[in-house]
């Protein structure tokens, strides 16, 4: 007999998970008045501090932050006993809130929602759960947490073992006793190096097998910190708005200490005092540049390590232990407390996988490529399917019957790590794309929850009842997402913030790391735009303010930024001497760019005198000659010298292979249009005529430029071919001044705000050259004969009021026949390229800039490129 179909309940929301996140959904979908709906599957609230009960477990977030600030009563009434509680303790409060806020009578426990499929038709979500309901509901949020799907394990023959077997993130209720017990833990992650002291105490053996050191630092357990319960006691509000505000979560002063700058004393004053304190956003700010820096990072790695050999007896087992596969911070550092100290412990031994690997779990214990080891017991603390884990094993189809499984297979792709296209009013918390992990999770959650709470406020308010991100505005945001991680060292690690702890997982850095208070700001600036990137839909309306929230490179934006807060005059309104000097001053304070093999300076002798210029040979074998490269710098035909673009300079060479010869020309107002371009096509002729003098190749001579060296460039390039030499094997302009028309578009986009301005653009011109000559070929190269040109490179960047003349260039070029390169510095401004090692997102375009250098030299010996 058939069963008779039962028939669905209603309600406006579905919450998945009772942790942290998915409580304070309930709590907020209810304030809104709607039927909410929640599902756990365990037995109570909690989350992840419901099933990681293994002995040690804690927070290693400070406890003064690492709560709800929703309920201003809450705070007042519950103390933590410690500066990072215990996993029971934290229970407790959860259980506590439930409780405050009788939540328990909308979750429903031991439960798990097996299937989430949309209904076109009524726009609801189906859902099925364990127990066999169905349920529809408008909106479907996922509060499953970043690390709650526990990793299976790979290891062969993980189901032969015939002991007791442990995973930290499924510890049972009643705990487990090792007195005596032969125990082995596999895994040095949080979970290990949090267990391993405590189940040292019980064990008479313990083994612990190790795939990676870990970077560690000890929590100094304690009360919780003095400084921070002042500053709660003094100004509540003010605290938790500093941590809404701040990069991770928790208030922070930012360092402005280099590490690659820094005196050795202030090194390891800056470093002893993160040690003692015990805080991880305190270890990852010993210096500023750490993040990025290899050379700084080193600093801090080295002074780690240094720690666990003084703490460790056995040097074989504290080189073992000393993490020296990845750049610290760049896999999730750990808080312990006694860690390094257990392995001087005479019945703890450390097995290194990495010299002898896990060959099988057997009956008995653990065979590895040396050894068998028999155990009682087996501690898994191998980790999880971390962001994408649970959200994928959840069975939810979208639009046309698609997957997020299927959707997600190359990676995740999330619109502020909150939805994804095609999967209409499912909302995700902590999903990737959001800061979570990477942040305090309850600064974090607290903003997510209450980012869709006023979203659906909204909607509601304004009548629409489904909303989903387009996919320009999803891309634009997994681009940033990745933009932001690839100017850091993150991506460098076989972490589980890559996916690679999983085997087959694409590898996508999956968290956001530009900050809380960058993401947040994000978030609000969709908000105020009419929820910039989300298509919303109700009976008879729609609506769609299309875009992209983020497209600046976020380096880039951080300049910018800093700048802001200079308060430095506009150019345009200096003199010409007063703004060389401002200019002068601001080069001194930069990074001096790449190591080159010589750099060296004379002068070209030219009718109207001599032009200075300086030359940089590069280093390494073969010592040449090389193909020559003849640079004229920036600067608007009036400012800028040999030492304005010296790093570029060095970059371009060091990257090329080329002799880079910088020369110098006269500058306006002093010496008007057309001096500077006559300086430059003299100068190309000297260096030509000089190419053996000069280590160069006869015959291989490219010219390049930037903003008005560029101009000049291109003229030089113009003057060659009409007078019938010398010859040019390639021009490369980066941001080019190619006209006089101040109309394109580029200018009203990007005119303003972007250090090279409308304004200080006209200022240029107004002192090189009267408006009669501006639209001269001399003046601007994109009003003459192009025809019989050599190859040319063309950068553009996407915010420079320069970028569509560039753009017509290359096109005028291809229309006449000349071979033309069009690279697009994505997310960029005017100056970003010559910000080398300040705009380090400007580095892979300077990298392709060197390739197309390289491609104008074709039988040039191949040297080996910087990276
Ligand atoms: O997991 P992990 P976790 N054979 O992935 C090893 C949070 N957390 O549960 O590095 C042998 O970090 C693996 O080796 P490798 C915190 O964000 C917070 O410890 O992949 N070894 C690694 O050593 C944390 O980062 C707290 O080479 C294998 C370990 O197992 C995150 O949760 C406490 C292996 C797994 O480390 C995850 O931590 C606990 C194999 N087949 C966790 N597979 C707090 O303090 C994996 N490993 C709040």
């Amino acid at each position: 007999m058939n069963k008779p179909p039962s028939v669905p309940e209603h309600f406006d929301a579905v919450v998945v998970g009772a942790g942290f996140a998915g409580l304070y959904m309930l709590y907020r979908l209810r304030e809104l008045g709607l039927s909410v709906r929640a599902f756990d599957s365990a037995a109570d609230v909690g989350g992840t501090w419901y099933w990681n009960r293994y002995p040690g477990a804690r927070c290693d977030i400070p406890t003064t932050d690492y709560a709800y600030t929703f309920d201003p009563d809450l705070e007042k009434e519950w103390t933590w006993s410690e500066k990072y509680a215990t996993q029971p303790e934290i229970l407790d409060y959860l259980r506590l809130v439930a409780d405050r806020h009788s939540l328990r009578s909308d979750i429903e426990f031991s439960a798990a929602v097996t299937s989430a499929r949309w209904d076109e038709q009524e726009e609801r979500w189906a859902i099925t759960t364990s127990s066999g309901q169905e349920i529809r509901c408008r909106y479907y949020i996922m509060a499953t947490g970043c690390l709650s799907m526990p990793k299976s394990s790979e290891i062969e023959g993980a189901g032969r073992f015939g002991g007791q077997v442990y995973f930290t993130s499924r510890w049972p209720h009643e705990g487990a006793d090792f007195t005596g017990q032969r125990v082995a833990v596999i895994g040095t992650g949080s979970s290990g190096i949090q267990s391993i002291p405590l189940i040292a105490r019980q064990a008479s053996q313990l083994t612990v097998f190790q795939r990676t050191a870990n970077f560690s630092i000890p929590a100094h357990n304690g009360p919780p910190s003095a400084d921070r319960l002042k500053r709660l006691d003094e100004d509540r509000d003010e605290y938790r708005h500093a941590a809404r505000w701040s990069r991770g979560g928790i208030p922070t002063d930012l360092t402005d200490v280099f590490g690659m700058t820094a005196s050795e004393a202030v090194r390891r004053e800056r470093f002893e005092a993160a040690w003692a304190q015990g805080e991880l956003f305190g270890i990852l700010n010993v210096f500023a540049d750490q993040g990025f820096n290899p050379a700084s990072n080193d600093i801090v790695a080295t002074m780690i390590r240094e720690k666990i050999r003084s703490t460790v007896k056995d040097p074989g087992t504290a080189e073992a232990l000393s993490p020296k596969d990845h750049y610290f911070g760049t896999k999730r550092p750990c808080l312990d407390s006694g860690y390094f100290e257990t392995f001087n412990l005479p019945h703890v031994r450390l097995v290194d996988l990495r010299t002898q690997p896990i060959v099988s779990i057997t009956e008995e214990g653990i065979e590895t490529a040396d050894e068998s080891f028999g155990f009682d017991a087996i501690v898994y603390a191998t980790g999880f399917d971390a962001m994408t884990g649970a959200l994928v094993a959840a069975d939810i189809t979208g639009r046309d019957g698609w997957s997020l499984k299927e959707k997600w297979a190359a990676g995740p792709s999330t619109y502020l790590g909150l939805m994804t296209a095609g999967f209409p009013n499912l909302f995700m918390l902590t999903a990737p794309g959001s800061p979570s992990v990477l942040s305090n999770m309850a600064v974090s959650i607290e903003q997510h929850v209450d980012w869709v709470a006023g979203c659906l406020k909204d909607m509601r308010e304004a009548g629409f009842e489904t909303i989903e991100p387009t996919a320009l505005a999803e891309s634009g945001w997994d681009q940033h997402v990745q933009d932001c991680a690839a100017i850091t060292l993150y991506p460098t690690a076989s972490s589980w913030y890559m996916g690679a702890n999983v085997p087959g997982k694409p590898r996508v850095f999956l968290p956001y790391i530009g900050g809380v208070d960058a993401y947040r700001k994000a978030c609000d600036d969709v908000v105020e735009q009419d929820y910039l990137g989300f298509r919303m839909t109700g009976p008879g309306r729609a609506r769609c303010h299309d875009g992209v929230v983020r497209r600046m490179q976020p380096d880039v934006a951080l300049v910018l930024e800093l700048l802001a807060t200079l308060g430095l005059p506009p150019m345009d309104t200096l003199s010409a001497a007063d703004a060389r000097a401002l200019m002068a001053a601001t080069a001194a304070t930069r990074p001096p760019g790449p190591e080159v093999g010589e750099v060296m300076d004379g002068v070209i002798p030219v009718p109207a005198g001599d032009l200075p210029y300086r030359l940089y040979r590069p280093a390494g074998l073969p010592e040449g000659p090389h193909p020559l490269v003849v640079y004229f710098h920036g600067g608007g035909w009036v400012l800028g010298n040999l030492d304005s673009d010296d790093p570029l300079c060095r970059d371009l060479c060091a990257r090329s292979g080329a002799v880079v010869v910088s020369v110098n020309y006269r500058h306006a107002p002093e010496d008007r249009y057309p001096a500077a371009a006559l300086d430059a096509f003299a100068a190309v002729q000297w260096v030509d005529a000089n190419a053996i003098e000069l280590g160069g190749i006869p015959g291989q001579l490219a010219v390049a430029g930037w903003s008005a060296g560029a101009n000049i460039a291109a003229v030089a390039c113009q003057l060659a071919r009409d007078a019938g030499g010398p010859h040019i094997s390639g021009q490369l302009l980066i941001c080019p001044v190619v006209d006089s028309d101040l109309t394109r578009p580029s200018y009203q986009d990007n005119g303003d705000g972007y250090i090279l301005t409308t304004a200080l653009m006209r200022w240029f011109w107004d002192h090189y050259a009267d408006p009669a000559d501006r639209g001269d070929p001399l003046a601007a190269p994109l009003r003459g004969n192009l025809e019989g040109l050599p190859p040319t490179c063309i950068v553009t960047a996407d915010f420079d009021p320069l970028r569509d003349e560039g753009v017509a260039y290359a096109r005028a070029l291809e229309a006449a026949g000349v071979p033309a390169r069009l690279t697009r510095a994505r997310g960029h401004i005017h100056t970003s390229l010559t910000m080398v090692d300040v705009v380090i997102s400007g580095a892979p375009v300077r990298a392709e800039i060197g390739e197309a250098l390289r491609t104008f030299f074709p039988n040039a010996v191949p040297q080996e490129p910087v990276s």
